[in-house]
């Protein structure tokens, strides 16, 4: 029987060494969940790095971190710190993320961290082969192994090879820009399908392809080296019902409260009104410019101090990237600025953590909140503003969004904001705080039935139909 394997850049499990002691825990992420029926209950293996550089393990202690992953269904691609420099936070994290969200400013092109990132492709595509047999399936994920399809196809060429991109695809003019964009695009190529979370990313490739590589594009098919490369939209969905049956599990007395919920049911006698922000700590996600659209707010409506309170939660992420270092500076230095300009003895405008938060507190944080505001000024699709509507299970609540996420192509009852404009934001935030209770409802029913619909496994599960598909018709082509 023929298997699946999924490939990223990370393992989907938690591996700690202390003291010669192995401790292995699933992650227990999105992608995780999505691929569960592919992996644990199907015959599926996954390949990625498992999160400890290869260099600080002794020969023993690496062969038993592989022995443990494997009985885990997973294979874990040897990396070493210098690995994880240039290739992860290098040219991954300073030239891809920021070029393909649009942060041009940011980008560092190096070509030593080009090599690295041909180096470590290579390295998946080595583990991939070793694990291969005829007939598998491959589905890779993400803007690190961009390579790697191509890498597959020339030594199997009868693999069936799906790709993911979890951000954004940008457009031409900005992709034209990137020094390797031919390798890049050609690297993708090896797949047979090719998936996004919305119809503009896979405008923005397919134009890409046309105007930079000279193919033929015949609506979303790619004619290449005699080969029909799909290429459409998936919007990546969440896991409904976990947040669902978590947030019903909360509003029961059977739970006992946690300090927190204890802390955010005293902000709702107080009858202030609770407004989220939930972010990985990076620059696409906006948190600076959100902090002074807050602050503008404040100025503007000055009748709500002391009536609101934004808690703003942002968990550490890519610290040893200068950009995410100068970018926490920031966040503190105008949370500490905002909250000395506004504070009285009874209130503080901004609650900041930095830092991650365990899932029933982010649960009771959902589950209190009267808006939820999430506001990047680029995101792929943006899970939180999914996750915040599926736990409103009484009915209310707001969710103002970034129309520059993904999300928001698929969330038109949410109120759609552009996150640069101070007076959008201000505008439409005192809107949710304002809206009367059945326009929530109505809003919100309709943002639940269609996030229920087309959750995280149907999202996988459709684009494995689609995969399926075309290796379907390329055995009809040459049959004939
Ligand atoms: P991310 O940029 O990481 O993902 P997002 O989609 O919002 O962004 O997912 C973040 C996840 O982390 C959510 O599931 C959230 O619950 C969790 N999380 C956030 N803050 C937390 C905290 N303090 N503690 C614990 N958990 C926290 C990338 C792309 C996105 C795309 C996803 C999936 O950048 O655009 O939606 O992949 O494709």
């Amino acid at each position: 029987m023929n298997k699946t394997i999924i490939v990223s850049n990370r393992l989907p499990l938690q591996v700690s060494i202390q003291e010669n002691s192995l401790e292995i825990s699933p992650s227990v992420g999105g992608l995780a969940t999505g691929m569960k029926s592919v992996h644990s209950e199907g015959k599926g293996i996954w390949v990625g790095w498992s999160g400890i550089p290869e260099n600080e393990l002794s020969p023993e202690l690496s062969q038993k971190v592989q022995q443990e992953i494997r009985k885990e269904k997973c294979v874990s691609v040897p990396l070493d710190n210098q690995d994880i420099e240039e290739y992860y936070e290098g040219f991954s994290n300073r030239a891809l993320w920021p070029l393909f969200h649009y942060f041009m400013e940011y980008t560092n092109f190096e070509q030593q961290e080009w090599e690295a990132y041909k180096r470590v492709n290579e390295k998946f595509a080595k583990v991939v082969i070793d694990n291969l047999d005829d007939g598998d399936t491959v589905w890779v994920h993400d803007y690190q192994l961009l390579l790697l399809p191509q890498l597959i196809k020339d030594q199997k060429p009868n693999t069936t090879i799906g790709f993911f991109l979890h951000i954004p695809f940008p457009s031409y003019e900005i992709f034209r820009t990137f020094p390797w964009r031919q390798e890049i695009l050609k690297g993708m190529l090896g797949s047979d399908l090719l998936g996004f979370h919305t119809y503009d990313y896979e405008r923005h490739f397919l134009s890409s392809i046309k105007r930079i590589l000279r193919l033929d594009v015949n609506f979303n098919e790619i004619n290449y080296h005699d080969r029909m490369i799909k290429v459409d939209s998936f919007p990546m969905g969440i896991d409904y019902d976990k947040y669902r049956n978590a947030a019903l599990k909360h509003h029961s007395d059977s739970l006992e409260k946690s300090d927190l919920r204890k802390r955010l049911e005293e902000h709702m006698i107080e009858d202030k009104k609770l407004i989220l922000s939930i972010d990985r700590m990076d620059y696409t996600k906006g948190i600076p410019t959100r902090i002074k659209a807050f602050e503008f707010f404040l100025d503007t409506y000055p009748e709500y101090k002391e009536k609101v309170r934004l808690v703003m939660l942002a968990v550490p992420s890519r610290s040893n990237v200068p950009q995410y270092q100068k970018l926490k500076r920031e966040t503190d230095e105008l949370v500490g600025r905002i909250n000395g300009k506004f504070a009285t003895v009874s209130w503080t405008p901004i609650w900041y953590f930095y830092r991650s938060l365990p899932f029933e507190d982010l649960i009771d944080l959902y589950i209190s909140s009267d808006v939820a505001l999430i506001t990047p000024i680029r995101d792929g699709m943006n899970l939180v503003a999914k996750e915040y509507v599926a736990t409103r299970t009484q009915g209310n609540g707001v969710l103002v969004l970034s129309e520059m996420a993904g999300a928001s192509k698929e969330m038109n009852e949410a109120l759609l904001i552009n996150p640069n404009s101070y007076e959008d934001f201000a505008l439409n935030l005192k809107r949710a705080l304002t809206m009367p209770l059945k326009e929530q409802e109505t809003r919100m029913k309709f943002l639940q039935k269609r996030l229920k619909r087309y959750d995280v496994e149907k999202w996988a599960n459709e684009f494995f139909k689609s995969l399926e598909e075309t290796k379907q018709v390329r055995n009809t082509t040459i049959t004939k």
